[in-house]
C-alpha cells in the first residue's frame, strides 16, 4: 500500500546501516563505517562495469590513468580499487582477495578482515552478462595493533560478522546481512545512492529451477546425476547464467538450487569456500536456505588453504535436502 512504500521508498544504505547500529556487535560504529566503505567501493566498481565495453577505446579518448589501469582486466582493475577504498577507509587489517596469491595487510590498529571476489563471474565479463562482487567480514582472532596472522584469516564462515554481494545486473543491488535477516537495496544512479528496495528477504523453502553446469554431466557423481534426472521427470526449469551471484540472487527470490559439484576437471569443485561459498551461505541461511558441500554445512567447513576450493549445493531447503537424499540412497 502507499503507506508501506513511503515508509520504505527513500530509504538509503547508509541511513539504514545507522539505524542498525544497535544490533553490531560492540556497536563502535567501525563495522557500520566499513559497510558504508564497501557501498561506495561498489558504486566505484559499478562506474568501471557500466563502461567496460569502451575500455578497449578508452585509452583512444585519453583516459588512461597514470597507473595505466584502464589497460588492465576489469577484474583486476576492481581488486585494485576495491582494496584501496578499504585501505582509505582505515577499518581492515587484512584483505584476502581471489585475484591476490597472498593476504594483503592493511592498519594494524583494525579489528576487521575481509575477504573478497571483487569482480565474479569473469567469463561473463566480456560478454555484456551480469556479474558480481563477494565480500565476507570476520573479526580477527589475535589482539589488535598486532600483524595480522593466517589465523585471523583462516576463519570459518560461522565467524562471519557480515557479508554481501553486489550484483551488476539490470539494475545494480547490494545484497547483505548482519546475522539479522537479509536485505537488499538497488542502485539509483541519479542519486549516486542505494536504496532499500527488498526489506526482510526470504527464501522460499521450495522451488522449481536448478543451476547447474550440465556440460560437465558426464563427470558428475551417480547422486548429481540421479537429482538431475529428478529435476527433469519435476519438469523443472534450467537456469545456468554462469555468474555465481546473478544465479544465486535469482534462485533467492524465486526459489531454487545451485549446485556446483565436484567434477574431473574440478574434484573439489570450481568455486572458493573463502570468497565465494562462505558468503553466500551466510545469506541464504540468514534467508531461510541451506548451503553444503553435499553433506557438512558450508560455513563448519574449518579453511586450511586462503584458496581452498568445496563443491557447492546452495538454495531452497527442501531442494538441497532433495539432492541429499540421492546421496544417501548411494549409500
Ligand atoms: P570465477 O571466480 O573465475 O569468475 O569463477 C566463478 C564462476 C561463478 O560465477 C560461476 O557460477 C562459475 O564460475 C561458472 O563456472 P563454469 O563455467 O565451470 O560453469
Ligand atoms: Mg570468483
Amino acid at each position: 500500500d502507499k503507506q508501506s512504500l513511503g515508509s520504505t521508498i527513500g530509504t538509503t544504505l547508509d541511513r539504514f546501516i545507522n539505524d542498525k547500529q544497535g544490533e553490531f556487535p560492540f556497536a563502535t560504529g567501525e563495522l557500520s563505517q566499513l559497510l558504508r566503505d564497501i557501498a561506495l567501493a561498489g558504486k566505484i566498481i559499478n562506474r568501471e562495469v557500466n563502461k567496460s565495453g569502451l575500455l578497449d577505446i578508452a585509452g583512444a579518448y585519453g583516459a588512461t590513468n597514470v597507473q595505466g589501469e584502464e589497460q588492465q582486466k576489469l577484474d583486476v582493475i576492481a581488486d585494485i580499487r576495491f582494496t584501496r577504498a578499504l585501505k582509505n577507509g582505515g577499518e581492515v587489517c587484512a584483505i584476502i582477495s581471489e585475484e591476490e596469491d597472498d593476504l594483503i595487510r592493511l592498519n594494524n590498529n583494525s579489528r576487521y578482515v575481509v575477504a573478497m571476489d571483487p569482480l565474479d563471474g569473469s567469463s561473463n565479463i566480456d560478454v555484456n552478462v551480469s556479474i558480481g562482487t563477494i565480500f565476507s567480514i570476520y573479526r580477527r582472532v589475535t589482539p589488535i595493533g598486532t600483524p595480522v596472522q593466517m589465523e585471523d584469516v583462516l576463519q570459518k564462515g560461522d565467524n562471519q560478522v557480515a557479508a554481501g554481494y553486489i550484483l551488476y545486473g539490470s539494475s545494480t543491488m547490494l545484497v547483505y546481512t548482519t546475522g539479522h535477516g537479509v536485505n537488499g537495496f538497488t542502485f539509483e544512479p541519479t542519486l549516486g545512492e542505494f536504496l532499500l528496495s527488498h526489506q526482510n528477504m526470504k527464501c522460499p523453502k521450495d522451488g522449481s529451477i536448478y543451476s547447474i553446469n550440465e556440460g560437465s554431466y558426464q563427470s558428475f557423481e551417480p547422486s548429481v546425476k540421479d537429482y538431475l534426472q529428478y529435476c527433469k521427470s519435476e519438469n523443472y526449469s534450467a537456469r545456468y547464467i554462469g555468474s555465481l551471484v546473478a544465479d544465486f540472487h535469482r534462485n533467492l527470490l524465486k526459489g531454487g538450487i545451485y549446485i556446483y559439484p565436484s567434477t574431473e576437471k574440478a574434484p573439489n569443485g570450481k568455486l572458493r569456500l573463502m570468497y565465494e561459498c562462505n558468503c553466500l551461505a551466510f545469506i541464504i541461511e540468514q534467508a531461510g536456505g541451506m548451503a553444503t558441500d553435499g553433506q557438512r554445512r558450508v560455513m563448519e567447513i574449518e579453511p586450511t588453504e586462503l584458496h581452498q576450493r568445496v563443491p557447492l549445493f546452495i538454495g531452497s531447503p527442501d531442494m538441497v535436502n532433495k539432492a541429499h537424499a540421492f546421496r544417501g540412497e548411494e549409500a
